[in-house]
């Protein structure tokens, strides 16, 4: 039986385990990176390691997500960041060189790589045929310290591309068609693999797009074949001695698959508040516009913004929207530079944006109260945008700039541009030196923002509390951390801890931290799909830090699940799901012989106010277990 591409680069970096859908598996990791909103933390946990030196081959530190500087707190990161880099091995991509994302598949990303980055988009790289996942910062410190990485032999979606794109719909109408099918939960330990005809006609930024926003779905990551558009792309960037071709056999077996005829697909929207509410741009049609904003590691490549301007080219935009576009790199600003369609684009109205993660992550460009925004970025989730009765939609940068012209949401197939002659460039301007390469020389800044890592007690005899909250379904990490303008905190656990559930319950906090006080343990009781959305593993620390012990919910998203065994908080399901509806916020519960329960995975919750026993499993490796009992990571790799 054939193999899927997939299996092929996993079972050349299998490390332990039995390479079987649904074993737990030990990968070896090529690549690492990290962004600075991670990065601080992973960089500490690391330092705790007390190991001189990365171990793996090659190690990046990207500053990308807080670029805006308000107060002293980022830009001490960022020195923080670049000390650290220095000292340790790592590549310091500086503030200003772009997003992570972007700048990782331009200039290292390869196929047949493996790589692990603090960031849940981190599979953008699977463009470029790189089996590359998102993690925990803690996870990636381990890779860096060169400990394989802990996976479940994923099940693998093979997703039949034939036929070719229509003019005007693009790779991001393609992923919302795959989110449209999918969607944004249940799709836990499965990997998304593309193949057929229609692959050809797809260039690597193109491909990109696509693998970036398997992301939504949850799955581990999406993987493109390298083949001579590959080639054609790293000789584009004077990388070609790193090509290798790569792709299914041709008898390879999927575990599902989903036919996608590129032409029959049509302009797409992701509706507020989550990237699986698609409809199509036709229906939408009409509705004012306020802000449209291009960028983000999804839609801010060189023929992204090409795209966008042609269509806005000799036009202005409506005086009812702003226009804002950030280049995804400093490669791209570049590029747009020297061929005149930054021209275009400041002509037509847009201001020009940072090349860095900026509005997307709600650190700028809040819309205001009840507007709509289009975005060609990854997530639209509740509040993220900075202001919760504001509606994002997502759509491809063609809708975006048609809409912006227009001042109403506009199917870009009526725009009378001419995007035929758009392709990819044979060679991209090249110039890395914005990155500093570590010569060891320097000492390690650390400002007053910075402190140490928390560390959790090992897991007690006696877990017995509150449920400190109930939530409902499909809480995404924004939800539990936000980032924003909270982001600056992201460095000192006590200050960002007060901004848990900041959306969902302001009080939550301060009546966790009283419960805590008492010497209890707290509780979170959540609905399906818990945790969904970014990597950051301060949805596990703050929660830690406000004395939480466990997460009861119907179902937990795979890298929040592995972040909060790895703060030693328990990750719990509920047999029954209906069980979720019986438990209240405020109830008193104990979970029964907690330590035994650890290693039989079997749990008895018990309801003390309501005189129920529930019945929880804790699905989790071997290791994990280890590290639940221990209390956390940090406690295992310090002993
Ligand atoms: C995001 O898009 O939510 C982020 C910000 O890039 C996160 C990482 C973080 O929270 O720092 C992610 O996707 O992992
Ligand atoms: Fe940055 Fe947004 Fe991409 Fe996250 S999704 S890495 S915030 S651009």
């Amino acid at each position: 039986m054939g193999l899927t591409q997939c299996y092929k680069i996993l079972s050349a970096h299998l490390v332990d385990g039995e390479l079987r859908t649904g074993e737990s598996i030990k990968i070896g990791i090529d690549q690492t990176l990290t962004q600075d909103a991670t990065g601080t933390m992973a960089y500490l946990e690391f330092e705790s390691m007390g190991i001189d030196k990365v171990r793996n081959e090659l190690a990046l530190s990207y500053v990308d997500h807080n670029t805006v500087q308000v107060g002293f707190e980022n830009a001490d990161d960022h020195e923080y960041l670049r000390t650290v880099a220095d000292k340790k091995g790592v590549i310091y991509s500086r503030a200003g060189n772009g997003i992570c994302h972007q700048v990782h598949l331009e200039r290292f990303a390869l196929p047949g790589k493996t790589l692990l980055g603090s960031d849940s988009h981190t599979p953008t790289a699977g463009g470029i045929g790189s089996f590359a996942a998102g993690a925990g910062g803690l996870d990636v410190a381990l890779a860096m310290a060169g400990i394989p990485f802990s996976i479940i032999a994923p099940r693998v979606v093979g997703i039949h591309l034939t036929g070719a794109l229509k003019p005007f719909v693009s790779a991001k109408d393609v992923i919302l068609k795959v989110l449209e099918r999918f969607g944004v939960k249940g799709n836990v330990n499965t990997v998304f693999e593309y193949y057929g005809d229609g692959v050809k006609t797809l260039s690597v930024p193109e491909r990109a797009t696509i693998a970036n926003m398997g992301a939504e779905c949850g799955v581990t990551t999406s993987l493109f074949p390298s083949d001579e558009n590959t080639l054609a792309f790293l000789k584009a960037q004077g990388r070609e001695e790193g090509f290798v071709e790569l792709s299914a056999d041709p008898d390879a077996v999927y575990d599902e698959i989903f036919e996608l005829d590129l032409s029959s697909i049509e302009p797409l929207a992701a509706c507020p508040h989550s990237p699986g509410n698609i409809k199509t741009v036709r229906e939408l049609s009409g509705m004012a516009v306020n802000q449209v904003l291009i960028g983000s590691c999804t839609n801010s490549s060189y023929m992204d913004l090409k795209k966008a301007a042609t269509i806005l080219r000799g036009h202005h935009i409506a005086p009812s929207v702003s226009l804002g576009v950030a280049p995804g790199s400093r490669e791209v600003l570049l590029m747009i530079t020297e061929d005149g369609t930054l021209d275009t684009l400041i002509k037509a109205g847009a201001r020009i944006l940072e090349s860095a993660c900026g509005f997307c992550i709600g650190n700028h460009q809040s819309p205001g109260t009840e507007s709509v925004s289009l975005r060609t970025s990854n997530r639209n989730f509740y509040a993220r945008s900075g202001t919760p009765s504001a509606n994002v939609y997502l759509v491809s940068p063609e809708t975006a700039a048609f809409s912006a012209i227009t001042g109403v949401f506009s199917d870009p197939r009526e725009s009378d541009a001419d995007l035929s002659g758009i392709t990819m460039p044979s060679s991209f301007i090249i110039d890395d030196s914005m990155f500093i390469k570590p010569a060891f020389s320097e000492e390690i800044k650390r400002g007053p923002n910075i402190g140490e890592p928390p560390v959790n007690t090992p897991l007690p005899e006696k877990v017995k509390g509150h449920a400190v909250i109930k939530v409902g379904e499909k809480i995404t990490t924004d939800h539990i951390m936000p980032a924003g303008a909270r982001l600056k905190y992201r460095s000192n656990i006590p200050r960002y801890s007060e901004f848990v559930f900041e959306s969902v319950d302001p009080s939550f906090p301060a009546r966790a931290a009283a419960y805590r006080d008492k010497g209890e343990c707290g509780f979170i009781i959540a609905g399906a799909s818990y945790g969904q959305g970014s990597s950051r593993e301060h949805a596990a620390i703050c929660p830690m830090y406000l004395g939480i012990r466990a997460v009861c919910a119907v179902s937990i998203e795979r890298i929040h699940q592995a972040n909060l065994c790895n703060f030693g908080i328990l990750p719990l399901l509920f047999r029954n799901e209906e069980d979720y509806e019986k438990i209240d916020q405020g109830d008193e519960l104990e979970l029964l012989n907690p330590r035994d329960a650890v290693v039989s995975g079997k749990f008895i919750l018990h309801d003390i106010t309501k005189g129920l026993e529930i019945p929880m499993d804790l699905f989790a490796s071997e290791d994990q277990r280890r590290t639940l009992l221990a209390g956390g990571r940090l406690n295992e790799v310090k002993a």
